[in-house]
Parts: structure tokens; sequence; C-alpha cells
């Protein structure tokens, strides 16, 4: 199968630079050749392509922008592009890395203690370990605030107690970040290895979305873990948001993947499908249509995420930006694959193409870390300095 050619309407090409461009070239060669011929078979059976662990770690996916513990160093665009590529292969893949990278490397690294960084960053991003981040619960998503998990102080440990939900990775994480309040009301941040009595998972089946990624129930009963394993750095709801704008800022590259496959399985399809007089249907003016709104929407979501990781790697990103950022280019991702499904007719529906497996992931993505609806109130509170949260 050649590989996969990249969509640039308006030398998008011309603003990377080599280092930026090598940093897809590889992964989009690594998602080419080991992630494309397998994903349709994940999909199907409903499991993470565990296989591809190692050499995700060794192209250094894992932590790629944070420095020092082994991390390869990428700068934020870089880091970008991968996400992007990987997306492309499937959203699975890149919540994986996202999940590993920006919700459980990255608290360690800006929020835990010497021993802490020492005992998990190694191992996480060599892909020994993997993470998971504990958040959302049965009755608090978009409202994480509200949580009930609660962290008691009993001498030199910790006692949490409470459930968590739809957490990706959650079975099969070494340890989970858990976020729960203390006694004095305030989010903190604890880990919790696997195996420890009172911790236990469980998959969630039945999903018709991100099939092949894990998604599970946490729940945490009476369970003591060391006083240690709280991260130090951090409390209150600042600390699980920060790394949210991390995962954000990943996703908003990560949905030009999808969008750019199913743009250019739609292109293709439409040059070769042949309608009433033997004619392509891509000459169809209706047809056309979408697919100029597609590449037009494709072209401004690449410019956005640049734009977006340019100002991160100055220091100068707000996490406003990264709300745009998330909640334009899924919108931009989800749209686009319905209008590629509605080109490829009844063909679109059967997993022979990408189109309708990236469709139904991209509902997920446009709900977790923040709904589409949540990031429009975070900007207009913004731009206005009026909350319409409540
Ligand atoms: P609010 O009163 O606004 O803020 C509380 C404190 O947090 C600070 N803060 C932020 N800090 C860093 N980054 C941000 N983006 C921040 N937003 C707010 C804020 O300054 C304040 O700090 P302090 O020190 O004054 O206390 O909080 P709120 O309760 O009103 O909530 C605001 C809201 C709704 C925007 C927030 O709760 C939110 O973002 N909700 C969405 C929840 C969400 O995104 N959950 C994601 C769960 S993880 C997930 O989905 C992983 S998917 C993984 C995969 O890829 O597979
Ligand atoms: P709700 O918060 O109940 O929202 C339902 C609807 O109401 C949405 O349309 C929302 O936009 C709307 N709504 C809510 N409040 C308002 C408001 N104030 N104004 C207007 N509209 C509003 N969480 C984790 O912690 N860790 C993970 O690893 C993780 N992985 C996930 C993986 C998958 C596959 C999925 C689907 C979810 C995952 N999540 C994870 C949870 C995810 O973050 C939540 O689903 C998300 O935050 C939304 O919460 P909710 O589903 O409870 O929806």
């Amino acid at each position: 199968m050649p590989f996969f050619g990249g969509v640039d309407f308006l030398e998008f090409d011309s603003l990377l630079s080599d280092e930026e461009k090598l940093a897809r070239k590889t992964t989009r060669q690594f998602v080419d050749e080991k992630v494309l011929p397998i994903i349709v078979h994940h999909d199907r059976a409903g499991t993470f392509p565990m296989e591809l662990v190692p050499e995700m770690a060794e192209l250094g996916f894992f932590g790629a922008s944070l420095k020092g513990y082994g991390c390869v160093e990428m700068s934020n665009v870089e880091y970008g592009l991968v996400t992007q590529e990987l997306e492309r292969g499937d959203s699975g893949l890149r919540s994986f890395v996202s999940v590993q990278s920006a919700l459980v490397m990255y608290p360690i690294h800006a929020f835990g203690s010497d021993s802490q960084k020492e005992k998990w960053l190694p191992l996480l991003q060599q892909g020994k370990a993997i993470g998971c981040f504990g958040l959302t619960e049965p009755q608090f998503g978009s409202n994480p605030g509200g949580m009930l998990t609660r962290a008691v102080r009993k001498g030199a440990s910790y006692v949490l107690d409470g459930e968590k939900m739809w957490i990706t990775n959650g079975t099969i994480a070494d340890v989970a970040l858990i976020w729960a309040k203390g006694e004095d009301g305030r989010v903190r941040g604890f880990l919790v290895e696997k195996g420890t009595p009172g911790f236990k998972a469980w998959a969630i089946h039945g999903k018709q979305s991100l099939r092949a990624s894990v998604t599970a129930g946490l729940a945490l009963s009476s369970c003591q873990i060391p006083a240690e394993n709280l991260l130090p750095g951090v409390e209150g709801l600042r600390g699980p948001l920060s790394c949210l704008n991390q995962a954000r800022y990943g996703i908003g590259w990560g949905a030009i993947g999808p969008a750019m496959a199913c743009y250019d399985a739609a292109l293709t399809y439409s040059q070769q499908r042949k309608q009433f007089e033997n004619r392509p249907i891509a000459s169809h003016q209706l047809v056309q249509e979408k697919l100029v709104w597609m590449i037009t929407e494709i072209t401004k979501a690449q410019l956005l995420a640049l734009q977006v990781g340019r100002l991160k790697d100055q220091g100068r990103v707000d996490p406003t930006h990264i709300s745009m950022l998330k909640m334009n280019n899924v919108w931009m991702a989800r749209e686009t694959a319905r209008m590629a499904r509605e080109i490829l007719g009844a063909n679109g529906i059967v997993d022979d193409t990408c189109v309708m497996r990236h469709m139904n992931n991209l509902e997920s993505v446009y709900t977790y870390e923040g709904t589409h609806d949540i990031h429009k109130l975070v900007i207009g509170e913004r731009i206005t300095g009026i909350s319409a949260f409540t």
C-alpha cells in the first residue's frame, strides 16, 4: 500500500521546519506500515493493539515533549504532528498516547516528588508501565469539581473511597492517577498502583465508538495507599485541568488526522464511482460542494493548530486558545467524516474503508476532554467575562 501523501492545499508544509516534517514522516510511516494493517481487526474485536506499545515507546511517542527521564524532548508542534498521524490511524491509538503522555507523565513530571518521577517516568516512557487518569465520576463529567471521591489521611497512609467512570486504559494500567478531595475539600492527585487492595477496574463493554481503546470503571473502597503517593506539587481543580490543557492540545492536532483520511477516501471514491451517464460522482456540484467544504475546513484547522502550537512552544498559550483548537478541530473532523460517509454511499458503512470507524470514534472525541459545548462556554467566559456554566 502506498504511503499516505498528506493533505496540503495552502502550502502548509512551507510553514514547517525539517525536524517537524521528519517527526510527521516517521509517524506517518509507522501508521501506514504497522497500524493500518491491523486496526480493523482490533476495532472489530474491541481490543487495543498492545503489540504496538514497544515500538511506540521506541519511537519516543510517550512523554514526547517532556524533558529528561528518557523523553525525546520534541517541540509542541512536532508532538502535534505525531498525534495527527496517530489519529489518522485510529483515535484509540492517539488516546492511548494522550493519556500516557499528557494525563499521567505530565502531572508526575510537573507535580510529582523526585522519587515519584524517578520511579514512574522512565517506565512510562519505555512503555513498560501503563497509566490512566481518573477524574470523571458516574455523576460528575463536565463538572468534575463536584466529585465525590474522598481521600482521608490515616497516619502514614491515605484511604481513598469513590468511583471513577469512562477511564481510558483503566483495566490495563499499572498506575492510576486518581483525583480525590481531601478533608479540606481541595482536590489532590494520588498514584494508586495496580493490585492495591480495595482498588478494582472493570471494562466497559458495548461501545460503538473508540472500540480499539480500553475504557473502564474504577472503584476505590477503603483503598489504602502510602502517603508518599500523593502528588505534592498541586492542589485544587487547577491540577487536573492543567493536565487537560496538555491532552486537549494533542487532540486538537489529532483530529486533523481522521479528517484528512476521510477527505482522501471521499475524493478518491468520488473520482472513481460513476453514476448517471457513466460520469464520476465528483462531476456533480453537490458532491464538489462537500469536498470543497472539507478541504477548506481542514486547511483552516491546520493553521489553527500550528498557531496554537507555536504559541505553546513560545510559552504564550492560554487554555482558551486550546479550547478553541479542541472545539473547532474535532467538530470539523466529525462533520468531515459524516460528509465522507455520505459520498461513499452504501460502501461508506462497512469497514473496508476507514470512514465509518473514524466517524464513530469522533463521537467520543467530541465528548471527552471537555465536550464541544463546554469549550464554547470556556471561550464565551473569556471574551465576555461572564460565566454561563450555571
Ligand atoms: P473554575 O472555578 O473555572 O476553576 C477552578 C480552578 O481551576 C483553574 N482552571 C484551570 N487551570 C488550568 N487549566 C485550565 N484549563 C483551567 N480552567 C480552570 C482555575 O483558575 C481555578 O484555579 P484556582 O487556583 O483559582 O482554584 O472551575 P469550574 O468548576 O467552574 O469548572 C470549569 C470547567 C467547566 C471549564 C471545567 O470543569 C472543565 O473543563 N470541565 C470539563 C471536564 C473535562 O474536560 N473532563 C475531562 C476528563 S479526562 C478525559 O476526558 C480523558 S479522555 C482521554 C483520552 O484521550 O482517551
Ligand atoms: P455530561 O457532563 O453529563 O454532559 C452531557 C451533555 O450536557 C453534554 O452535551 C454537555 O455538553 C451538556 N452540558 C453539561 N453541562 C452543561 C452546561 N453547563 N451548559 C450546557 N451544556 C452542558 N474521563 C476521565 O477522567 N479519564 C479518562 O481517561 C476518560 N476517558 C474517556 C474515554 C471515552 C471513550 C469517553 C467517552 C469518555 C472518557 N472520559 C474520561 C470521560 C469524559 O471526559 C466525559 O464523558 C466528559 O467530560 C463529559 O462528561 P459526561 O459524559 O458525564 O457528560
